[in-house]
């Protein structure tokens, strides 16, 4: 059944690594990935921060102003603002890379890929770690960037083993490891068990994955439920038999921004909408793209997430399309719409390359 070889690669500190690579001199200061909120001021959470910025606490969804109070000190330290489209454009070019040395791969997001590569180390993890070890040098090589890689014979090891040494890490648990890798960690290094499952264990004086092994699969499915009972017994004992299933970027393009005030207002809100797809516009056509799916994405006043989208008949580049199709989309959207809504978002996805096109249009 185990016989496979299952990579997880997990790009380091993404969006702050991505702004040390273009900016090198960053690299001595704590740096800080921002998403401001345009309320003005600080207003907003950090996306991520590189690892000097994380020993003063800095991490991830954190407001802006608690992590400038945490860096006050410091002060060297840089605030910047997000640019999805130049880590798009990183994570593209790395995963182009990986994807040249796998059998199988699947794309999880941006920073983030499984690959089964069985057959061509022939189930051996020497040659497996070679493997991972050349992928992480070519893509040093090539734009700079590290990663850290989990060898494993499944997707939950290739997890876990990804995540033991970062940044810059290579883990590779063999079939016989597996059980000695994993006895020595914390509960919570298992995906998926959340602050609140991991303090209750603590409670029950379960601390280890070694620990929770005590536990039979009737006692974990009555205090957590049977679907997470039985994953965490599974978990605990390194069995996983999840697939890698063959799925590329399926990329999309997004502009969203935060209004000036909540609003329900069709006039309000078209305004802010034709401005988004203007934006958005000139990224597809930076990167010479035409779109067949458009969508709108309401977050509301209470921060509950809400989409609509369609697909057209055919692919079109143009941006009168685009913003005739949100505006009709905000329409529909709008008319069962009881919250007033906070940040508006416009995307495009079913993406394909405009090339030739003109060549071809010249024959009619
Ligand atoms: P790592 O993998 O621990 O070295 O650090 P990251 O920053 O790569 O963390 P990861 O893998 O969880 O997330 C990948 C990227 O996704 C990260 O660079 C920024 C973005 N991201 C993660 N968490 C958040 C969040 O809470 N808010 C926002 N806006 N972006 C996030
Ligand atoms: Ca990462
Ligand atoms: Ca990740």
């Amino acid at each position: 059944m185990e016989d496979r070889v299952i990579f997880h690669i997990d790009f380091d500190y993404f969006f702050a690594q991505c702004e040390e690579i273009r900016a090198p001199e960053l690299k001595t200061k704590p740096v800080c990935v921002c998403v401001f909120s345009n309320r003005g001021g600080d207003s907003g959470a950090i996306a991520t921060a590189n690892y000097l910025a994380r020993k003063f606490g800095v991490k991830s969804g954190i407001p802006i102003s608690f992590a400038k109070k945490r860096l006050a000190e410091i002060k060297n330290s840089v605030f910047l603002p997000v640019d999805f489209d130049y880590y798009l454009e990183m994570s593209e070019k790395a995963m182009k890379i990986i994807k040249k040395n796998a059998d199988v791969f699947e794309y999880v997001g941006k920073d983030e890929a499984y690959l089964d590569v069985t057959d061509r180390v022939n189930g051996d993890f020497n040659r497996a770690s070679h493997l991972a070890q050349q992928i992480k040098n070519s893509i040093r090589d090539e734009l700079k960037l590290s990663c850290s890689i989990g060898v494993a014979p499944n997707k939950l090891i290739a997890k876990i083993a990804s995540d033991f040494k970062k940044p810059d890490g290579l883990t590779t648990v063999s079939r016989e490891s597996v059980e000695k890798f994993l006895e020595q960690l914390k509960i919570r290094a298992i995906p998926g068990i959340g602050k609140k499952t991991e303090e209750r264990l603590v409670q029950m004086n379960f601390e280890t994955i070694k620990d929770l092994k005590k536990l039979d699969v009737f006692t974990l499915n009555k205090e957590f439920g049977r679907k997470n009972g039985t994953y965490m017994y599974n978990a605990v004992r390194g069995i996983d038999n999840e697939p890698v299933k063959e799925r590329e970027s399926s990329i999309q393009y997004s502009k969203i921004v935060t209004l000036k005030k909540d609003s329900k207002d069709y006039e309000f809100l078209a305004v802010n909408l034709a401005e988004l797809c203007k934006e958005l516009h000139m990224v597809l056509q930076k990167n010479n793209r035409m779109f067949k799916s458009v969508g709108i994405q309401f977050i509301q006043s209470d921060l509950t997430n809400k989409t609509k989208s369609r697909t057209l008949k055919n692919h079109t580049s143009s941006l009168e399309e685009l913003q005739k199709n949100a505006k009709q989309i905000l329409r529909d959207a709008l008319e069962d719409q009881k919250n007033p809504i906070r940040r508006l978002g416009v995307k495009v996805s079913e993406l394909s390359e405009i090339h030739g096109q003109s060549d071809i249009t010249r024959y009619f």
